[in-house]
């Protein structure tokens, strides 16, 4: 019994007598609190929810970022519109205008004047005209002068032609033949072999080896010569 009855003064003196001085101040407040070593700190409390904006001032706009990569071409443009009709073509229908017997009146104008100029000027063999304006010239200006007419050099197949050409010519005169390409092979102006000669005695003799051009000598003869010489210019033109 009295055991029971003295318990709480007993635990009242022993927790008095374990305090130390630096407990003073808890126990002139609270005269039953335990005074020992501070507890271990708890674990943090789970995250709060996010807080409202702040009230401060936004801060300025920074400058531009870089130019970024360059994006993929654009689709194609609209069609653009029709443009103007052209001029007449020169295969028009100009000359429909003209009845048949005036275009075969004109053509047969066209062929008289043809046989009076080979009549005064020229001489035809077969399907070929043959030509000079009398002109002096070197092998390379004959070619040009033929051609800006729409004929060629004045080239004998055979004596009919070779003869014609000297006729045409009163004179000496190139014919278009040369080995130029080939020493000793003579060709035509399209390269093809010749199969007609008139070579003169003792020719070709490619002379000083410089004579790859052909001239008819005054009877007919041919004789290899310099292409820069110069002689009389003949040209040949479809009759
Ligand atoms: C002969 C010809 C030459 C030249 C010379 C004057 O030798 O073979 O081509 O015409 O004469
Ligand atoms: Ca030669
Ligand atoms: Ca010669």
């Amino acid at each position: 019994m009295f055991l029971f009855s003295s318990l709480p003064l007993l635990l009242l003196s022993v927790m008095t007598a374990s305090c130390s001085e630096t407990c003073e101040e808890v126990q002139k407040t609270c005269h039953v609190v335990a005074c020992g070593s501070p507890g271990i700190n708890g674990l943090p409390g789970t995250k709060g929810e996010k807080g409202e904006p702040g009230q401060g001032l936004r801060g300025l706009q920074g400058p531009p970022g870089k130019l970024g990569p360059q994006g993929p071409p654009g689709l194609p443009g609209l069609q653009g519109v029709m443009g103007p009709k052209g001029d007449p073509g020169k295969n028009s229908d100009y000359d429909s205008g003209l009845a048949a017997s005036e275009r075969q009146a004109l053509r047969s104008e066209l062929d008289r004047i043809k046989q009076w100029l080979i009549f005064s000027l020229g001489k035809k063999v077969g399907k070929k005209v043959f030509l000079t304006n009398g002109e002096k010239t070197t092998f390379g200006r004959v070619k040009a002068l033929c051609a800006q007419y729409q004929g060629s050099v004045a080239t004998p197949m055979n004596a009919e032609e070779n003869a014609a050409i000297q006729n045409v010519a009163k004179g000496e005169t190139f014919v278009g033949i040369t080995d130029e390409a080939t020493e000793g092979q003579f060709v035509d102006l399209t390269g093809r072999s010749v199969t007609f000669v008139n070579w003169n005695n003792g020719e070709p003799n490619d002379a000083d080896n410089s004579e790859d051009c052909v001239m008819l000598l005054k009877d007919g003869k041919w004789n290899d010569i310099s292409c820069s010489q110069s002689f009389v210019a003949v040209c040949e033109f479809p009759a």
